[in-house]
């Protein structure tokens, strides 16, 4: 059976791209290789040195920060820095973005990434990941601007995850479908596993941390209360799947279809994901696989931020699901 490689994958792809110079190519095995490594290391946690646990510091955000989270910060802050192919990178594990000076070789790519997503699951063995996103430089000259870093979401080249998972998953969309590619740790090669993959039309699972229901809005309430109440709607009650860790959650969305929500609450008005690197390249591989992204009433490749952690609601799922959705958070009177 033939089987391709990542690497050929891009090469493939980057072949189809009139004026290709590779340095997007480069940037992105380097991302793969900084993926492997944490891959490894996660499988490893808990084995030998201590990886698991604190660090005793918190990050901008004031969240505590694991030592998986400093150590992936740190391997794709290493790696992708001195690729040649980006001038910046932002990280939520820093408050400023990290600009690459001229010896370290300065390309036109911005890099973003949640480098480990999913802390409160990382010493319970549940599945985390890495989000990233990659930006064209745009402001002319050497120097990296907020014409740079805060960029309509639609002007982003490519984005993805790498979810550490029962396998390691790398997924990844450059605006011409969505492709996932599994990580064969015997051979050290991620392979195609996932061709151009589509997002059902719609769902019966939503995915929403219901702990949180007393701190919503009406309209949030109702929506919930809609999907699981029975009806002869044969797709209602949908079921519930929650798992804390953004990428696992919405790599489930992402192939079987409904609805993920992280929605505006009483402690966090703006919402508590990040704009830069958790709903825009969500929202860039949710749209590319035919499904959307909102933040409840607001297309999220719309939107410019004004911060590069900047907070937004957001809903992520089937075309069908997040109508629905959106019928109830839009105060309209008569709901589906
Ligand atoms: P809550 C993980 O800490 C994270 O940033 C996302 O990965 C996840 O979707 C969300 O927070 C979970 O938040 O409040 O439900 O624990």
């Amino acid at each position: 059976m033939e089987r391709t490689t990542l690497v050929q994958h891009i090469r493939q792809e980057e072949r189809t791209v009139p004026g290709a110079t590779g340095e997007f190519a480069n940037l992105m095995n380097e991302i793969m290789v900084a993926a492997k490594i944490i891959s490894n290391e996660v499988n490893r946690a808990g084995i030998g040195e201590d990886i698991l646990g604190l660090t005793g510091e918190t990050n901008v955000h004031g969240e505590k920060v694991q030592k998986l989270d400093e150590f992936a910060n740190n391997t794709f802050t290493t790696i992708i820095r001195r690729s040649g192919s980006v001038c910046a990178i932002t990280s939520e594990e820093f408050e400023d973005p990290v600009l690459i000076s001229p010896n370290e070789g300065i390309g036109k790519y911005i890099f973003m990434m949640d480098p480990l997503d999913g802390s409160s699951n990382i010493d319970v063995n549940v599945s985390i990941g890495t989000i990233f996103s990659i930006y064209r430089k745009k402001s002319k000259g050497q120097g990296v601007t907020n014409e740079d870093l805060l960029q309509r979401a639609d002007q982003q080249v490519a984005a993805g995850y790498i979810i550490y998972g029962s396998s390691t998953m790398f997924v990844y969309t450059a605006g011409r479908g969505v492709f996932g590619f599994t990580l064969d740790p015997s051979l050290g090669e991620f392979f195609l596993s996932h061709r151009d993959i589509k997002i059902p039309h719609r769902g019966n699972v939503y995915s929403v941390n219901e702990g949180n229901t007393s701190d919503w809005d009406e309209n949030q309430k109702r929506l919930v209360e809609y999907l699981k109440t029975p009806d002869t709607d044969p797709e209602r009650p949908y079921r519930l799947r929650y798992i804390g860790t953004l990428v696992a959650d919405a790599h489930r969305t992402l192939l079987k279809g409904g609805i993920f929500m992280y929605p505006r609450d009483r402690h966090s008005p703006m919402g508590k994901l990040r704009f830069s690197y958790e709903a825009a390249p969500m929202a860039l591989i949710f749209e590319s696989a035919g499904g959307r992204a909102s933040t409840g009433d607001k297309r999220i490749l719309d939107m410019t931020p004004t911060d590069i952690h900047q907070c937004v609601p957001l809903f992520l799922g089937s075309q069908m699901d997040i109508e629905i959705a959106e019928k109830f958070l839009s105060h309209a009177e008569s709901c589906p």
